[in-house]
């Protein structure tokens, strides 16, 4: 068991709209992740929630005819909702309108001012609305925001300022000396880019008269805190920041946050400097993984080609779905999302090779073994190779883990399977049954169920129900720490194995179950 503990977040999402594939997809990302560093014994807080100040809310709320407490209030269920759905279980679900969150932002916004860290200045930008940030001249691309192309407005106003560029030659210095900062390579690249033009101070205020929903400035109430300012400090918030001290001294340096690549810039370069100047360390790591990209386009609320994930969920099941998501988005890169992929996927990992894998194994065990786990006898050397192949699997898959390249270590499980059902045809023990060999029977039934458990205890993070029963219906019952089922062998001959239904039942092209 590993002594230091696993933190993880993801972004906090904005109240505005209801959550699509996108937000699943990172949020069931942590998810899969916190659940691995459970099953390997570590100490592990998942963060998520939900980002409910700023103009986008407010706005939201406006259009709605509701304030936009009610607005957060009804959004935040939505996300809860689906989450649960997803079985995705968080430690903690954050929301930044709660006092725990305000006292911690306006805490360090008077630590920052005292220190001069934050100044008052008269401002002249180009604002992007939806996106909430203020762009410079230079900054603009043919006159419309540099991040989403939309038109901006030209702003003119007395604000705060926290001195951001002061850490300009530090932020370099630190993100070149620690290679696994920001992953993977090509988004740390595009940061140190981003770093080589001057760093301008951040703009942190909104004065109330433009906007009334966001934290107050404790040192100023004529403006409230920008929103990504107050955003970012619930990574710190929800460990125990100014609560908890011993906690947060354990969490928070281990902090890995997950975010889509849209929010690079705020979290690499914004918050690396926000936390300098507070004098906290750094997140162990920053992941940018790619988009889901829905007909060549980025799928987005504001672009309106939102794909929504319980209405895929139901299709092929919640466990199929957070596989397919995780099976399908390589480190970094941009997948492409159709029903079609998600099918194809289904059919050909889950039904025809883990699913009827599963399906031989209990009936043949029924029909041979009389319903129980068979003692295995001597093994040939197909056996010795299954064996090792699955033990070597243990190790490997947590390497792809930890390196997030979740799409690689899921498919080495199901090649995995897949050669046990090749090991089936070859050995074909419903020939050997016929001959009498019930000996080999045995050996062979036992060999391919230990080998399918191994698979399922790793497939467990991905698909907790699914996963589940394939292993009591081969007989094993997890103990508290089904971790520890991670070897080879702890499939107990003599207990009893279930013919269930299908796990994953073939799906005709038309989406009627078979
Ligand atoms: O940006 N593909 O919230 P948000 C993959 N509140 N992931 C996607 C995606 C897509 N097409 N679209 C969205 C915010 N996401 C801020 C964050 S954090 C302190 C504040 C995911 O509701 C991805 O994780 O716009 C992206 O970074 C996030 O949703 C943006 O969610």
């Amino acid at each position: 068991m590993s002594g230091t503990p696993f933190y993880v977040t993801t972004p906090i999402y904005y109240v505005n709209d209801e959550p699509h594939l996108g937000h699943a997809y990172t949020t069931v990302l942590a998810d899969v992740l916190a659940r691995y560093a459970r099953l390997w014994g570590r100490e592990t807080f998942f963060l998520t929630g939900t980002d409910e100040h700023g103009w986008k809310v407010e706005r939201a709320a406006q259009s709605h005819g509701v304030s936009p407490q009610e607005q957060a209030d009804t959004m935040v269920v939505r996300f809860q909702e689906s989450w649960e759905r997803l079985r995705i279980a968080p430690d903690d679900f954050i929301r930044t309108t709660e006092p725990r969150h305000r006292r911690v932002v306006q805490a360090v916004l008077q630590q920052l001012w005292e220190q001069d860290d934050i100044y008052q200045d008269d401002y002249t930008g180009w604002y992007c609305v939806p996106d909430e940030r203020f762009w410079t001249e230079k900054d603009l691309v043919d006159g419309n925001c540099p991040d989403c192309g939309r038109p901006v407005e030209q702003l003119a106003e007395r604000n705060y300022f926290f001195r951001m560029g002061r850490h300009q030659e530090w932020l370099i210095q630190t993100i070149q000396d620690n290679p696994n900062f920001i992953r993977p390579e090509s988004r740390r690249n595009e940061v140190l880019g981003f770093l080589q033009q001057p760093l301008g101070d951040l703009c942190i205020s909104r004065p109330v008269s433009r906007l009334n929903w966001g934290i107050p400035l404790p040192f100023d109430g004529e403006f409230v805190t920008y929103v990504w300012f107050d955003a970012l400090l619930n990574y710190v918030t929800a460990p125990g920041y100014l609560q908890d001290d011993e906690r947060f001294a354990r969490l928070w340096p281990q902090a890995l946050h997950l975010i889509g690549k849209d929010i690079l810039i705020t979290h690499c370069v914004y918050w690396p400097t926000m936390l300098h100047a507070a004098g906290l360390p750094l997140p162990r790591q920053i992941f940018a993984h790619g988009w889901w990209i829905v007909e060549e386009q980025k799928m987005s609320k504001s672009l309106g080609n939102v794909v929504k994930p319980l209405a895929l969920a139901e299709r092929v099941g919640v466990d199929a779905f957070r596989y397919f998501l995780l099976r399908d988005m390589t480190l970094g890169r941009d997948a492409s999302f159709s029903e079609a992929s998600l099918l194809q996927r289904y059919q050909a990992d889950l039904a025809n090779n883990l699913g009827n894998l599963h399906y031989r194994i209990t009936n043949m065990t029924g029909r041979y073994c009389a319903g129980r786990v068979p003692a295995p006898g001597e093994p040939t050397p197909l056996e010795t190779s299954l064996q090792a192949r699955s033990e070597a699997l243990i190790p490997s898959l947590r390497e792809q883990v930890e390196r997030l390249a979740l799409n690689q270590g899921l498919a080495e499980v199901v090649e995995l399977a897949a050669e046990v059902n090749r090991y089936l045809e070859q050995s074909a023990p419903w020939t050997l049954a016929k001959a009498g060999e019930a000996g080999r029977v045995a050996t062979i039934l036992y060999t391919a169920a230990e080998a399918l458990r191994i698979c399922a205890l790793l497939l467990w993070p991905v698909m907790p129900e699914r996963m589940a029963t394939l292993w009591q219906q081969l007989g094993w019952q997890a103990t508290e720490r089904p971790g520890e089922g991670l070897r080879w062998g702890a499939l107990q001959p003599g207990a009893a194995v279930s013919r269930g239904e299908p796990l994953f039942p073939r799906l005709e092209p038309a989406g009627e179950a078979a």
